[in-house]
């Protein structure tokens, strides 16, 4: 049994958060991680307040288990989503795609637990000041919006540098990587790309079939030059983008629109060719559609196999 102390402080029995992923992470997904005995979280991204809210209530009629919300920062409801967290009074927050700094004092004040993703030691330092549980130290190997440090190069790193717990994010999909994440020092794992195609995961089959087709090199990233880069697998889409991209005639905004509601295309409506569907690079270790609890027992269950033949080469 793999068991750390974020297990009991959060009151979940294996130490895995479920990303917060845009137009994917619904109260489904998140009660079906959750009742597995993993951190189930809904994606505040594509919600407004009352959406959010009705998703809460969903979540709470789905599952008695802990669960949390991933507040992304550079959403257009972030304030409302913001407040209805706190009124929720939400055990977890996850935060993305920028500093939560803002919003600290009142989610702490709700009595909430803040672990914000972060892709670098220096944010990882300021997130520990402003009273953050724990942080999620997120490789560029994720899905998404993605900083520039793999998850082995910095996980180790904001081990070092903060004293809260570190969960480690990105490139894990199989038992090995997950011993290997609490051999960098991280106390639990979070996983995204794995859960997409969970039987629980109410996303457009085109888009699990897709993850489930997927090679290494499949994934590629877009939006740099916006300052946002974000993994997804390669389709018309990224390659129209990255022309774009690419041609400096083509102004920012121009650019901007070509991102809109690719998301949801992809997610929901189930559009693989032009829509964007994000995933990370171990997408094509994404063999089979599965229940949440599948998922989770075959990761913990591979990862205690090799984390107890740790020794084999140490003579
Ligand atoms: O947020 C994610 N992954 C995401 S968000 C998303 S939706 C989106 N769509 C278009 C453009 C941008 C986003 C899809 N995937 N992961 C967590 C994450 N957070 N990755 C990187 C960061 C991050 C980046 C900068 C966290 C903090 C940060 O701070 C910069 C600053 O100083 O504000």
């Amino acid at each position: 049994m793999i068991s750390t102390p974020i297990n009991e402080q959060l009151g979940i029995k294996y130490p895995i958060f479920q990303g917060g992923m845009a137009w994917v992470a619904d109260a489904s997904l998140a009660a079906g991680v959750s009742n597995a005995g993993g951190l189930g979280i809904i994606a505040g991204m594509n919600s407004n307040g009352d959406q959010l809210r009705a998703e809460i209530k969903k979540a709470r009629e789905l599952t008695d288990k802990p669960f949390g919300v991933n507040v992304m920062l550079m959403s257009p409801f972030v304030e409302e989503v913001a407040e209805v967290v706190a009124e929720e009074k939400i055990g977890v927050i996850t935060t993305g795609a920028g500093n939560p700094g803002k919003y600290m004092k009142k989610w702490l004040e709700a009595g909430i637990k803040v672990i914000p993703v972060v892709p670098s030691v220096s944010l990882a330092k300021l997130a520990e000041r402003n009273g953050a549980f724990a942080v999620i130290a997120e490789g560029g190997e994720s899905g998404g919006h993605v900083g520039d440090l793999t998850t082995m190069a910095l996980v180790p790193q904001v081990v070092d540098a903060v004293s809260i717990p570190v969960i480690a994010a990105g490139g894990i999909a199989d038992g090995r990587q997950l011993a290997a994440a609490f051999m960098l020092g991280a106390q639990g794992v979070q996983v995204g790309t794995r859960f997409l195609v969970a039987k629980e995961c109410t996303i457009a089959q085109e888009y699990k079939d897709k993850v489930l087709k997927a090679k290494d090199i499949d994934t590629v990233l877009t939006g740099k030059r916006l300052g946002h880069p974000v993994r997804s697998l390669k389709n018309a889409f990224t390659r129209e983008y990255l022309k774009q991209e690419y041609n400096s005639e083509v102004s920012d905004e121009e650019l901007e629109k070509l991102g809109l509601g690719v998301l949801r295309a992809a997610a929901r409506g189930g559009d693989v060719k032009t829509g964007c569907v994000i995933a990370g690079q171990v997408a094509s270790m994404v063999k089979e559609e599965q229940t949440a609890k599948e998922i989770i027992e075959d990761l913990f269950t591979q990862g205690e196999k090799v984390l107890g033949g740790a020794m084999k080469w140490v003579k």
